[in-house]
C-alpha cells in the first residue's frame, strides 16, 4: 500500500478553500493509502500566533479533521510538535538547502513582503525544509496538497534526489521521492473579496473567507457580497469573470454537480437567485461538519485518537531521522 502525507498548519480555523483543496481528497483517499494527516504547528509559529489561541486552534484543526470524516483507523492523526523528529530532521535538511533556494519560494516573499523582510522571522524563510522533512519522514509516495503547495513539493523532490544522491552508499535509497497530488478541481479557491487572490485563513478581510466553522448567517452574508462582475450572466471564465467562476467552483464542491451542469441550470438566471443557491448548498456542507465539530471537540476520545496518533507517527519517523543521521554521520552509527 502507497503512503501518503499531508498537513494543515493551526493559524486560524480552516476555511472551505482548505476543505476543498486539501481535506476533501484526504477524505477519498484514506480508504486506499496509508495515511498520515498532521497538524503542522511548528509551521504555524513562522509567523507570530498567541500561545492560547493555538492551543485551542491545534485542537479544533484536530476536532475538524474527524468531523469532516477522517478515520483514526485508517489514517494516523496527529501533532506536529509532539513528534521531536521533525525539528530534528528539519535541522539536518536545511544544512543541505541552499538560501537562494529558500529566498525563491513565492509563499516566502508573499509573506516577507507584506511585514517588511528584516522583520520576519528566520523560520518564515527556513519553513520548507520542515515541510520537507514531515514528507520524508513517513516515506510517503504521495502529497495531496493546494495548488500553492507545488512549489514547495518541487523543492521536497530536489532535495530528496540531491540527499540520495549525495549520501546513498552503495547505490541504497535513503529517503523515498513524493509526488504531489493537486484536486483536479478546486485545487485554488480564491478569496471572496479579491478574487484574483488565493483564500486563506489568516487574511485580515474576514469578509474574503468561509471558514468551516462560521454559522449559516454569516455564511449567507459572506456569499452575498462576493465580489462578482457587472455582466449578470453565469458563466466560467476564469480571466474575465475570476468571482463568478469561484463561485462556480465553490457551488461544484460542496454539490457534486459539474461546472457544466451548474452553468446550463442558471442560464438566464441572475447572480442574486444563484448566490441564495451556493449559500444554501455550503450551510448544507457545513452544518453537519459543525454538529460532530462540537461533540468531538467536547470529548475524551479527541486526546486518545491524538496519543495514538503520536506514537505510530514516532516509530515510523524515528527510524527514518535514524537513516538520516547515519547517513550525514551523525552521533555513533544505530543499527537501522
Ligand atoms: P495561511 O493563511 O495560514 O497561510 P492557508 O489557509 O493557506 O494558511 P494552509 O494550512 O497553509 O492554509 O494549507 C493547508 C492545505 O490547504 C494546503 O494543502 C493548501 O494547499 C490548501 N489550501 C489552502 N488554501 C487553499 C485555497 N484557497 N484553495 C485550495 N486549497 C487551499
Ligand atoms: N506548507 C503547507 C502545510 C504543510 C504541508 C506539510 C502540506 C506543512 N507540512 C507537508 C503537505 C505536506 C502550507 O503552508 N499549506
Amino acid at each position: 500500500m502507497k503512503t501518503i502525507f499531508s498537513g494543515i498548519q493551526p493559524s486560524g480555523t480552516p476555511t472551505i478553500g482548505n476543505y476543498i483543496g486539501a481535506m476533501k481528497q484526504f477524505i477519498e483517499l484514506q480508504n486506499e493509502y496509508n495515511c498520515y494527516f498532521c497538524i503542522v504547528d511548528e509551521h504555524a509559529i513562522t509567523v507570530p500566533q498567541e500561545p492560547q489561541k493555538l492551543r485551542q486552534q491545534i485542537r479544533s484543526l484536530a476536532a475538524l479533521y474527524l468531523a469532516v470524516g477522517l478515520d483514526p483507523q485508517k489514517a494516523t492523526i496527529f501533532i506536529q510538535s509532539e513528534v521531536s523528529a521533525h525539528a530534528e530532521a528539519g535541522w539536518i535538511i536545511q544544512c543541505n538547502t541552499s538560501i537562494g533556494e529558500l529566498e525563491r519560494m513565492t509563499q516566502f516573499k508573499d509573506k516577507s513582503q507584506k511585514n517588511g523582510r528584516a522583520g520576519v522571522s528566520a523560520g518564515l524563510l527556513t519553513y520548507p525544509p520542515l515541510m520537507v522533512g514531515d514528507i520524508v519522514l513517513y516515506n510517503a509516495d504521495l502529497v495531496p496538497v493546494g495548488d500553492d503547495q507545488k512549489q514547495h513539493l518541487e523543492l521536497t523532490r530536489d532535495f530528496v534526489e540531491r540527499f540520495n544522491k549525495r549520501y546513498a552508499q552503495k547505490n541504497q535509497e535513503i529517503l523515498t521521492m513524493p509526488e504531489v497530488k493537486i484536486a483536479e478541481q478546486g485545487s485554488r479557491i480564491m478569496s471572496l473579496q479579491e478574487p484574483t487572490k488565493k483564500m486563506s485563513k489568516s487574511d485580515t478581510n474576514v469578509k474574503g473567507f468561509i471558514s468551516m466553522l462560521d454559522e449559516p448567517a454569516v455564511i449567507r452574508k459572506k456569499i452575498r457580497s462576493a465580489v462578482t462582475d457587472s455582466t449578470g450572466v453565469i458563466e466560467y471564465n476564469k480571466e474575465e469573470k475570476p468571482g463568478i467562476t469561484n463561485l462556480l467552483n465553490i457551488y461544484s464542491a460542496a454539490t457534486g454537480q459539474t461546472v457544466e451542469e451548474l452553468v446550463q441550470a442558471y442560464e438566464g438566471k441572475g447572480y442574486g437567485d444563484f448566490k441564495a443557491d451556493l449559500a444554501e448548498a455550503v450551510v448544507a456542507l457545513l452544518e453537519p461538519i459543525q454538529v460532530r465539530y462540537q461533540e468531538l471537540l467536547a470529548s475524551e476520545e479527541l486526546d486518545m485518537i491524538l496519543d495514538e496518533g503520536a506514537e505510530n507517527a514516532r516509530l515510523v519517523a524515528n527510524k527514518t531521522l535514524q537513516r538520516m543521521k547515519n547517513a550525514v554521520g551523525l552521533g555513533r552509527k544505530v543499527r537501522r
